[in-house]
């Protein structure tokens, strides 16, 4: 009869990762923001010596990138340090972390075991009769196969494979080491303790494959709960499966439909309206959303043009929801109905911003002048993406509104 155990498998930590600034946030919750993956690292140890798990398993990307000073490794070895010095930690690199990205600067503590980059490594704690198979990435882009490099199981042993990969694709995330589902399950391992894609899926059972997803939702993609999961064993077969949800703050986004609404006011309203579902994901951590508005109505240069006072409003509006209700962004992506003839057609300025807005010149003249203005603000161009979006499209149709407002009396 095999031992009984139970591990934890996590991934995509992305220490050292810069989260998304909040414009309206005081410095206290920023600073909670920033640290929030150092926070969730920290209460999965918390987790780990709570259920009295037996090892750990981190499957790729716990750092973000290259260090910018050793801080962020130092955190990371005295938070697994708290795990006892005879408590398994099994480390692998992923594509941010790649061997020539984050080479091990700095002893490790003695509980931590890295598998190789050169070819596939094969860990045992022959106490528990469980066998760990791994390849880290030694560079970023990683294209081949290495799952079909891995050896064959350890007869007797529970064998886990820990493997970076998006297998074959996954949107938003890079093909690297691909491999297919039944590739893995060709190669007669128990559990396969992926990383890579940022959102928890379970993936097949039996034997299992497994994304925790990142153990800290760092930006308003990636919303909802967010940790690792903890695997029970028995008699050498999978018999639990649970999350442990660990991330200390959260993200979210909702849209807000403001077709036909004709005054400032029904605006707000609906706003408020959809606040109290979003900030029911929160679940008591500080949540930031996303919030867009979208929709025709006649005040879209009006929103277009004051989109700054309207986030305070919203932001106030979400204080009265839920204290720690933070907005991140709002998106203005209203329209306005199509326009009546001009009374003089000998000077029709409403078509001349528009016709100037829709030339593909004015897009590329806007995002130039973005790349030259954005590294000289404060951040690095933080502030400048926030307020506007990524596309210079955004940029001109607001810049149409604006005008129109001022040239016009609009809005
Ligand atoms: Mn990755």
């Amino acid at each position: 009869m095999s031992p009984s155990f139970r591990f934890v498998h996590a991934a995509d930590l992305h220490l050292g990762s810069p989260m998304a600034a909040l414009a309206l946030a005081d410095a206290g919750i920023a600073r909670r923001f920033a640290e929030a993956p150092r926070a969730a690292l920290a209460a999965l140890v918390g987790a780990i010596r709570a259920h009295g798990a037996d090892f750990l398993v981190i499957a790729g990307d716990l750092y973000d990138g290259p260090w910018r000073d050793a801080r962020v490794g130092l955190f990371f070895n005295r938070e697994i340090a708290r795990l006892g010095p005879d408590f398994p930690v099994f480390l692998l690199a992923g594509n941010h972390d790649a061997e020539s990205r984050v080479p091990a600067a700095i002893p490790a503590p003695a509980n931590l075991r890295r598998f190789g980059t050169a070819r596939p490594e094969t860990f045992r704690l022959d106490g528990l009769a469980v066998a760990l198979h791994g390849q880290g990435f030694g560079a970023r882009e990683e294209r081949r196969n290495l799952a079909r490099g891995y050896p064959p199981p350890v007869p007797g042993h529970f064998n886990i494979g820990v493997l970076h990969s998006a297998l074959a694709g996954r949107p938003g995330h890079e093909p690297y080491a691909p491999c297919t589902a039944e590739d893995l399950a060709g190669r007669g391992y128990d559990y396969w303790a992926l990383g890579h894609v940022h959102a928890f899926e379970v993936v097949a059972e039996r034997p299992h494959v497994v994304f925790p997803g990142v153990l800290q939702g760092r930006h308003a993609r990636e919303t909802g709960a967010k940790g690792a999961v903890l695997v029970s064993v028995e008699d050498g077969a999978v018999s639990a499966l649970e999350r442990l949800v660990v991330d200390d703050v959260r993200w979210a986004a909702a849209t807000v439909d403001v077709a036909g609404a004709l005054e400032e006011g029904e605006i707000e309203a609906r706003i408020a309206r959809a606040l109290p579902a979003a900030a029911a994901a929160a679940e008591g951590r500080p949540l930031a959303l996303r919030l867009r508005l979208e929709g025709t109505t006649a005040l879209a240069p009006r929103l277009l043009a004051r989109r700054a006072g309207l986030a305070v409003t919203a932001q106030a509006l979400a204080q009265q929801v839920d204290p720690d209700l933070w907005l991140e962004t709002l998106e203005v992506a209203v329209a306005a109905p199509a326009a009546a003839a001009p009374a003089d057609p000998g000077l029709d300025l409403a078509a001349l911003i528009a016709g100037l807005a829709a030339d593909p010149a004015t897009a590329a003249e806007a995002a130039a002048l973005t790349a030259e203005i954005a590294p000289r603000l404060p951040g690095g161009g933080g502030a400048l993406e926030l307020p506007f979006g990524a596309a210079p499209e955004a940029l001109v149709a607001e810049a149409a509104a604006l005008a129109r407002e001022r040239v016009l009396g609009e809005g």
